[in-house]
């Protein structure tokens, strides 16, 4: 059985909500999966799984895209892993308002292709709360991680 990690950052409930989105599609498909939170994570625990996730909102005072303050040490942790072999994916809710919208789904993109792990599904990004729409970009995104880990 193939197993994923999914971990969030979340502050008014929006990322949480979509990593259990996700987690649910892993578990449809039949991966062995565990979510938490960043603050409780190390990047190394990604070491353990075939599929690492990165589910994370943006936060800016100054009109400039900006990482979460706890996500900071996994940020740097994670670059400095070789995940080659693994497969992985980057997701997030932001706010369309903002000129930077989302923008720590695309730095945690590049973070993990350093580890030298494989990019499994086209970046994810959502305007606040997940809809129906969305839903179905997760679902997509889960299943094209899964069938990249099984090629
Ligand atoms: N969203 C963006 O896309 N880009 C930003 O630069 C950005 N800055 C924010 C700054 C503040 C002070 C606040 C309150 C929100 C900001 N957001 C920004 C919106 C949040 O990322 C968005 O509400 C997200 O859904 C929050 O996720 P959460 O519910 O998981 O905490």
């Amino acid at each position: 059985m193939a197993s994923a990690r999914i971990v969030y950052a979340s502050m008014t409930g929006n990322n949480e909500e979509i990593a259990g989105i996700i987690e649910e599609a892993f578990e449809d498909l039949n991966v062995d999966v565990t979510t938490t939170e960043v603050s409780q994570a190390m990047a190394s625990d990604f070491l353990d799984v075939d599929i690492c996730v990165a589910v994370m909102y943006t936060y800016s005072n100054v009109g400039e895209g900006e990482l979460p303050d706890e996500a900071l040490d996994f940020y740097e942790e994670l670059q400095e892993l070789d995940l080659t072999g693994k497969v992985y994916g980057s997701a997030g809710s932001g706010d369309r308002f903002y000129d930077d919208f989302a923008t720590s789904v695309d730095d945690f993109d590049k973070a993990f292709a350093k580890t030298g792990a494989t990019k499994g599904a086209d970046n994810v990004k959502i305007d606040l709360a997940a809809d129906g729409e969305d839903i179905e970009h997760l679902e997509a995104f889960t299943k094209a991680l899964v069938d990249k880990q099984a090629s």
